[in-house]
């Protein structure tokens, strides 16, 4: 059913956006997007501002990500939308449902130089699964609404729509479109079947399950699956908590010692990339599980490759009709190595060292964090740290930049968090490095209401590049940043509070503070820069 409207391009453009569950938008003042906050105003559509570009779009992203439902960023036209560029990257490369809207300079006098005159598909087209400029206001609900279906379409994806000056001003009527139900892609039969049979055969499998696997609702059929074969499950991004931590198939430590080991590796919902060795597991065979036939790896050969809606795939490996070998000794053997790991862990958590261990803020973190806390990090050794050290509990808590590791997602997601869960704890782990990214937007969150803890591993040093430098070149340059300086100062006059921890038994006491302050709150860890993350690769 399709339904008339009238009005001018911004409440258009807004009723579409309803149409299909967009609640909010994050932007930046501009005056070529006007129209969409009139619309947003008269119509009590809440809108969050921000003091950077990319903190709107990282915000958008966050709720995209989190909610699983498309989330707005609105950016006026030329350096608004280039500031976003980072943003529309990075869900880009998370296959996140972000749309963004951009002013654009009229098209009347187009090449006469008005202010802020550039085209933006060029630079967004790449990182975009769909841009395009919308001339006239009564196409704008059609183009809303072919962006956010292809947005949400798997392999989801960001989506940029620019309005002409003139077309979001003036008045039209237009027709909403009825929404178009995204259909779930139909997986190969044979592929599928393939796949659960060599997993079945298997007799040291190991599944890794990442994010599309929470985008794609899929989560229950991972763990049917994983259950029916009895299949340890390890996992990265948003897959992390699919399982919880006490189920017996769930394991985090253990991977070396898994993927050494492993003769069949189930990649689900995640690229073959840096992160997975570049899908190269020794003589294991792979399956690559993908949601959408363009992720399939074009550097590897799998000996399966199902692609399509991860639920059917993973519901039909979970129903696999033929024997499966049994796996409780290789389950066991796993179980052994993750147990030690643990220990060794509980031991570096508890650590008394002077100056405090990154280790040591994990481990006071764990004490005061819920079950549905969302932890989002930002930085680098630091972050690192967090995904060895804290467990999330429950799918869809644990927000990191992704494969493109871009730092700055910080006060965004942080913002894009909190307007998704206003009553879940908001806990940021940042390094000091990170932090100049975007903690000028504490005053976004203070001034709009939206408490969140900020944890500062501070180093004085960018440290996942220092210290890499130095083991390349025996010296390092451009690494280093002012030691102890007061971070939890700059919250406390952007309008939250904060203070520095230099002792590991003051840890605890102001994590707790830090969560009742009901402020945007930075708690500033005087952390050891001697340490160093221990990785194999080094560079990023
Ligand atoms: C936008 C951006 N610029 C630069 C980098 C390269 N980079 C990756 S980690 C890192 C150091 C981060 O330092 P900090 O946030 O202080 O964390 P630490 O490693 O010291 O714990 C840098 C500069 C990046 N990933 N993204
Ligand atoms: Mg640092």
């Amino acid at each position: 059913m399709t339904e008339r409207i009238e009005g001018h391009g911004g409440e258009l453009a807004l009723a579409a956006l309803r149409a299909y569950g967009v609640r909010e938008m994050f932007t930046l003042s501009g005056g070529h997007v006007f129209p969409l906050y009139d619309a947003a105003h008269k119509t009590g559509f809440p809108l969050y501002d921000v003091r950077h570009e990319q903190s709107a779009v990282f915000a958008a992203e966050a709720v995209a990500k989190l909610q699983r439902r498309p989330g707005l960023a609105v950016l006026t036209a030329g350096p608004g939308v280039t500031n976003g560029i980072s943003g529309l990257t990075s869900a880009y490369f998370n296959a996140s449902p972000v749309l963004v809207l951009g002013g654009r300079a009229p098209q009347f006098r187009w090449g006469s130089g008005s202010l802020q005159e550039m085209d933006h598909l060029p630079l967004v087209a790449p990182v975009t699964k769909h841009a395009e400029t919308v001339f006239s206001p009564d196409d704008i609900p059609r183009a809303v609404t072919a962006a956010l279906t292809a947005a949400l379409t798997p392999h989801r994806g960001p989506v940029f729509l620019d309005f002409p000056l003139e077309a979001v001003f003036s008045v039209s009527d237009a027709e909403l479109p009825a929404l178009p139900g995204i259909a779930p892609v139909e997986p190969d039969t044979d592929e599928v079947a393939k796949a659960a049979g060599l997993v079945a055969a298997a007799s040291r499998p190991v599944i890794i399950a990442g994010s599309d696997v929470y985008a794609g609702d899929a989560v229950d059929a991972l763990r049917a699956a994983a259950e029916s074969l009895q299949v340890p499950v390890f996992t990265n991004g948003m897959g992390r908590g699919a399982l919880p931590p006490e189920h017996p198939l769930a394991f985090a430590k253990a991977r070396r010692v898994a993927l050494r080991g492993a003769d069949v590796v189930v990649v689900i919902g995640t690229p073959l990339d840096f992160r997975l060795s570049f899908g190269d597991f020794g003589d294991a065979q792979v399956v690559h599980i993908v949601d959408a036939p363009s992720q399939r790896a074009a550097h590897v050969q799998p000996a399966a490759a199902p692609a399509g809606d991860l639920r059917l795939i993973l519901t039909a490996l979970a129903d696999h009709p033929g024997d499966r070998a049994d796996h409780a000794d290789w389950i066991a053997e796993l179980r052994t190595a993750e147990d030690a790991a643990k220990a060794r862990d509980a031991e570096e958590m508890a650590a008394e060292t002077d100056p405090i261990r990154p280790a040591r803020v994990y481990g006071e973190l764990r004490k005061v964090l819920a079950r549905d806390a969302i932890t989002i990090g930002d930085g680098g050794d630091f972050v690192s740290y967090a995904g060895r050290y804290l467990e999330p509990a429950q799918p869809g808590t644990w927000l990191d930049p992704g494969p493109y590791g871009c730092l700055g997602t910080g006060m965004g997601y942080a913002m894009g968090a909190r307007v998704s869960h206003p009553d879940r704890q908001i806990c940021v782990l940042m390094g000091d490095g990170a932090a100049g990214f975007s903690l000028m937007d504490v005053e976004s969150l203070a001034r709009q209401k939206l408490p969140v803890v900020i944890v500062v591993g501070n180093n004085g040093i960018w440290g996942l590049e220092k210290h890499p430098m130095r083991a390349m070149y025996g010296y390092d340059v451009a690494a280093d940043l002012q030691p102890e300086l007061r971070y939890d100062h700059v919250v406390s006059a952007l309008g939250g509070a904060g203070e520095t921890v230099a002792k590991a038994g003051d840890l605890g006491p102001a994590l707790r503070r830090a969560f009742d302050a009901g402020v945007p709150y930075l708690v500033n860890v005087l952390t050891d820069p001697a340490d160093a993350y221990p990785r194999s690769s080094n560079l990023a």
